[in-house]
Parts: structure tokens; sequence; C-alpha cells
């Protein structure tokens, strides 16, 4: 596909190149569990925090699961990833499926549900995972945006999808918290390079192609800066798909341990790669949609 034919082509061999969204960011005004100010400054800034969603008590029952996941974890699983230096559980994928607990919050209408108010539609998980930064040894992530990688990789057509963290230990300002830059939601970055095959085992450890350039960085974030997303167990930030974000690797001798949730939108279900020949394993991209049920 060829950047005239696809708004959102990437990685196609090109440069960096900054252009306009083209998709709304919040779809409609159905109802839901967020107020209007949290929907504006989901609109806004391409993200909202939410604090106290989840009372302490069932942050620390996740937090427990969660250590049970990564205990369990088969270390030479393609849907286990360790950090680069091999040691430590990076990530666990496809936790919606595998955990009942973490199904259930999946389909919670606190979290389901303002997916579905942000997105105006019915929503499935397109891919969840639990990401451990563990102390003194996790490491970065690369300045990204999901959707980028999404549409180039796995297929995804529209902006219509958001993603969900859900802090399961103190975020502070010093051990890896999300990075984000407010306001970028609005601009689709055209990354340079071409994607080589199986990305996905080296990019889920340490991304390159799909990272923006420097100078596209520097401009996005010349008007809001960076924000980071930090607080308790039981915080919940939404953000946009395709708003940019990254995170430091924590040399704190405390761990930073969240879920991470993607809700698309069932009229967004994927298609071909936009920039690959393969899809990505199911794992990571949901393909099989069966939308979230509404609560009765
Ligand atoms: O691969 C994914 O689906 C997600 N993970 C990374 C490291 N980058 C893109 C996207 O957020
Ligand atoms: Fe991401």
């Amino acid at each position: 596909m060829t950047a005239t034919a696809d708004p959102y082509a990437s990685r196609f061999g090109g440069g960096s190149e900054i252009v306009r969204r083209e998709d709304p960011v919040r779809w409609g005004d159905r109802p839901g569990p967020l107020s209007p100010a949290e929907v504006d400054a989901y609109e806004a800034n391409g993200f909202v925090v939410l604090r106290g969603v989840l009372s302490p008590a069932e942050a620390a029952g996740l937090l427990d699961d969660a250590h049970r996941v990564a205990e369990a974890a088969p270390r030479n699983a393609d849907h286990v990833i360790l950090e680069p230096g091999g040691a430590a559980v990076r990530s666990v994928f496809r936790v919606h499926r595998d955990r009942a607990v973490f199904a259930r919050l999946c389909a919670d209408p606190r979290t389901a549900g303002a997916a579905r108010q942000l997105l105006g539609d019915d929503v499935y998980v397109h891919q969840s995972r639990i990401n451990f930064k563990p102390a003194f040894v996790g490491e970065p992530f690369s300045w990204h945006s999901d959707f980028e990688t999404w549409h180039v990789e796995d297929g995804m057509p529209r902006m219509r999808a958001l993603s969900m963290s859900v802090l399961l230990t103190e975020n502070t300002e010093h051990n890896g918290p999300l990075l984000v830059i407010p306001g970028s939601h609005r601009w689709f970055v055209r990354c340079a390079g071409v994607t080589p095959p199986d990305h996905h085992r080296e990019s889920l450890r340490h991304q390159r192609y799909g990272s923006p350039a420097e100078g596209a960085l520097h401009q996005l974030a010349s008007s809001a800066g960076v924000a980071s997303v930090i607080g308790p167990p039981g915080t919940i930030v939404l953000f946009d798909c395709n708003l940019l974000h990254a995170s430091a690797g924590n040399v704190t001798p405390l761990p930073r341990h969240n879920v991470f949730v993607v809700y698309n939108a069932v009229s967004n279900a994927l298609v071909a790669p936009f920039g690959t020949a393969r899809p990505r394993p199911p794992f990571l991209a949901e393909r099989d949609v069966v939308p979230l049920p509404l609560p009765s």
C-alpha cells in the first residue's frame, strides 16, 4: 500500500512525516461511567487518569494473581516476553483469555463501559498483557503510537481503539511510569524504515521500527511537553490508541507492575496488515471478534 492510498501508511521505505489524524478521538455520545469532564480531558489530551476506580483490595488481588502468572509463565512460550538480559519476565500476554480474574477485569462495566462510551460501539479485547517492570532491572519502552504498530503489523483499519493501563503497584516519578506527549494523538507520525520479518520478537523487548524520528517527537512535545502517569494501585489510565508514549527503565527497588488491555470497536475489526506480509500471532492481535457482553 502506498502513502497516497492509505492515510496511515508508515514504514513503507519513506522518511518520517507528521500528518493530521483523519478519525475522531471520541466517537459519538454514548452514555457510560465517565463524567463529561473526563470525556473532554480524554478528547483534548489523548488520555485521562482515573484514581480509585478499583479499590485497594481489588488491586491487591490482581497483583497477587499477576505474581502467580509470572511464576507460572513458561519462559520459552511466545506469549511470555523476557527482559533483554533474559533474567526477568517483562510481559505476559493473553491474560484476558487465560486467567478468569483478568477476563472479569476486561469485561467490568467500569472498564469496558468506559471503552464503549469513548469508542461509541461495542468493543472486544484486541490485546492484553501484564507489564512487569521489575525493581532494578526493568528496561524502558521506546516512544511509539500503539496504533502505528497495530495498523502496519496487524491490519487495524482506523483509530477506533483505546489502551487501558491498570496500575497494580504504586507508579511513581521514579520507577518507570508511563510517559505521554499530551495532544500528540491528533497527529499521525509516519515512521521511517521497513518492518523486518518477525519484528515482534525484537520489538516487544526493544522497539526500533515504528518509533518516530527524534525531530518529530521534539516537534510534538513543543506545545505541551511530556507528562507522566503516576498514582496508587487501582488507578486506571485510558489513552487513545494513537497517543505517543514511552517509559524509562526502573532502577529503583520498587517494582512497577501494570495490566494493559486494548479495546477495539467491533466495527474496526482487523483486516490484512497494511505494511507487512504476514499478520502477527493472535496473542498480540485478536482476530476472533467476540463483543464483551453488556451489563444485564
Ligand atoms: O506490539 C504491540 O502491540 C505494542 N507493544 C509495543 C512495544 N509497541 C507497540 C504496541 O504498543
Ligand atoms: Fe504502547
